[in-house]
């Protein structure tokens, strides 16, 4: 029998919006919950596009799917950066990168390919795109994101949860995954010359990236 969805709702409704945040309390965990069952859904669809390339069209599109729920320290430093109360809607409302999962894909072009797949999926509505591959960033940075919806269901409701994809290619993890380490988050400033060097490496990493693509029999 057929269900009917009258019971949609958005994740701000079944939490006491206006309390300030605590990592201690039931709310905490029960967000932290909803956000790990959001990571759990996307992942396996994304899973299938994987293992369909491979069956299918005998092609390694994706080459690895990791995934993180952001720690409490970096939502509490997110939104003291970008000043925001530190309330629960602030956090829900503006944080997009709670639940994150990023694929890692051999060629440039993959990343284009993957995210077509994923604006075609059934119940994953994008609510925002950030192209960092035709146009990096000034620190060198390179990757596709999608701020995607999906969702959720639980027993008595089905819950809308937002979740950030960021698509890149091995070579633009390699170079991402050193520059946080080093740079992105430093516990004090950066050297200028270390900043210089890392966006000739991002150069570098783009003309590797652009004639892995010339390669043929991949
Ligand atoms: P972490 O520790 O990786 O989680 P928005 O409000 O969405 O417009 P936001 O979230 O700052 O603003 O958007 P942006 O620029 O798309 O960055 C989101 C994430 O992309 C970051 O999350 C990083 O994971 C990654 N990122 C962005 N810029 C850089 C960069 O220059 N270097 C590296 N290595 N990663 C970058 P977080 O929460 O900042 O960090």
């Amino acid at each position: 029998m057929r269900k009917e969805i009258n019971n949609l709702t958005k994740i701000e409704n079944i939490i006491d919006f206006k309390k300030d945040i605590s990592k201690e309390d039931e709310i905490f965990k029960k967000l932290m919950f909803i956000y790990s069952i959001a990571i759990k859904e996307l992942k396996t669809k994304i899973e299938i596009l994987q293992e369909e390339s491979k069956i299918f069209y005998n092609y390694e599109l994706i080459d690895h799917i990791t995934t993180r729920i952001k720690t409490p320290e970096s939502i509490i430093n997110k939104m003291r950066k970008k000043e925001y109360d530190f309330t629960y809607k602030e956090m829900i409302n503006n944080i997009n990168d709670i639940a994150g999962i990023r694929i890692i894909c051999p060629l440039k072009k993959d990343i284009f390919t993957i995210k077509n797949l994923i604006e075609n999926l059934s119940g994953v509505n994008i609510l925002k795109e950030k192209d960092y591959v035709t146009k990096p960033k000034k620190t060198g940075y390179s990757s596709y994101h999608l701020i995607v919806e999906i969702p959720i269901n639980l027993s008595k409701e089905i819950i809308y949860v937002k979740v950030e994809i960021q698509i890149r290619t091995l070579a633009m993890d390699f170079w991402a995954n050193l520059e946080h380490k080093t740079r992105y988050k430093p516990e004090h400033k950066v050297d200028k010359n270390v900043s210089k060097e890392l966006e000739k490496c991002a150069k570098i990493i783009d003309t590797l990236d652009n004639q892995m693509m010339l390669l043929k029999n991949f």
